[in-house]
């Protein structure tokens, strides 16, 4: 396993997010990568492969955002984290914006996702994480290789920020390695929906996305991740969805892995990229499903059984005493096989 961390990551702290109406302290916090560098020891620094493959899936108005908007949000006389409160769901259409309020309602669809000081620089070297853990799968030099990425990233859209993600790392790596000819499946694991994933590729038949998480009727993000969407226009086919109820073990689990990986296995991809949460697990504080620590060793044979050049890509997962260990668990079971 070639694991790649960029400690750059760590400027990114969030203080706080609005909560079933109330303001909460952050759960998406640095000492979570902490905890997993802590856990699975040795990790390459990250190199730097500039914007240009995080244009090829981020808008670049929403890119410039990112990267000017805590210095606007400070400019304009603002203390404390910038996040939005007016979004433009109805009749939204491009028009110039200048308002930082206003942009940050644009480029959001929730106000769990501030963005601070350190939020760009963080999140930059989180998409280069994810670039950096890819080049030894695209030279054949490894066969499996882990990006500790943090912030997370699979709720970012091509133009939006939500649920702590902010550039879409693992979209990133995907469409970087289909820039060089590969096949690429994208399999989710993470408790949340990636919304911002499928809304990537939501329409393209070329990068299959499938993913195991909670139901959106209970869980979020609420808008994404019913079963019934497949996929539009070229992308017919392509988008799985495997919704799962409260409660879920890994036995259920199991069979919804089973079948998410029959559907890949369909697509014949040559290079997968795992999208891997540890919010699934038993003790997560804001999720509910009952996975333990040695399952994420059994799922991870399971997945790695499939014999392709694997990225893992570092989602969620607040347990944050027990993260270590759930993370290196899952990395044992592609390194047994
Ligand atoms: C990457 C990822 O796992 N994102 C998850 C986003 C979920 N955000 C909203 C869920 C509500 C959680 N906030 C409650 C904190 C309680 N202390
Ligand atoms: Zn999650």
């Amino acid at each position: 396993m070639f694991n790649v961390f960029d400690p750059a990551q760590l400027a990114h702290a969030p203080i706080r997010e609005l909560h079933n109406g109330e303001w909460v302290a952050h759960v998406e916090t640095p000492v979570r990568a902490e905890n997993i560098v802590a856990a699975i020891g040795v990790v390459a620094p990250a190199r730097d492969f500039g914007v240009a493959p995080i244009l090829a899936v981020h808008d670049a108005g929403y890119v410039e955002f990112l990267r000017t908007a805590f210095g606007r949000w400070q400019a304009d006389g603002r203390s404390g984290e910038a996040i939005g409160y007016a979004f433009p769901v109805v009749a939204r259409r491009e028009i110039r914006l200048d308002r930082i309020d206003a942009l940050l309602g644009r480029y959001s669809y929730d106000a769990a996702t501030p963005i601070g000081a350190g939020t760009w620089t963080a999140a930059y070297a989180g998409a280069q994480t994810a670039l950096s853990a890819l080049q030894p799968l695209l030279a054949a030099e490894e066969r499996h290789a882990f990006a500790l990425c943090r912030p997370p990233g699979h709720h970012a859209g091509r133009d939006y920020l939500g649920g702590y993600s902010y550039l879409n790392n693992a979209a990133i790596a995907a469409e970087a390695a289909t820039r060089v000819g590969r096949r690429v499946a994208i399999l989710d694991v993470d408790y949340h929906h990636g919304n911002g994933t499928q809304d990537i590729f939501l329409h393209r038949g070329d990068v299959f996305f499938a993913s195991i998480h909670a139901d959106p009727a209970t869980d979020y993000p609420f808008y994404w991740g019913h079963a019934d969407e497949t996929g539009t226009g070229d992308g017919r086919g392509a988008t799985v969805n495997l919704p799962l109820p409260h409660g879920t073990g890994i036995d259920a689990y199991r069979v919804a892995l089973d079948g998410a990986l029959a559907r890949i296995d369909a697509f014949a991809p040559d290079m997968l990229v795992v999208s891997f949460g540890a919010d699934t697990f038993e003790g997560d504080p804001i999720s509910h499903f009952g996975i333990r620590t040695a399952d994420y060793r059994m799922l991870a044979a399971v997945i790695a059984g499939r014999a392709l050049p694997t990225l893992i890509v570092m989602e969620g997962g607040y347990a944050t005493d027990a993260l270590g260990g759930n993370v290196l668990s899952f990395l044992r079971g592609f390194s047994s096989t």
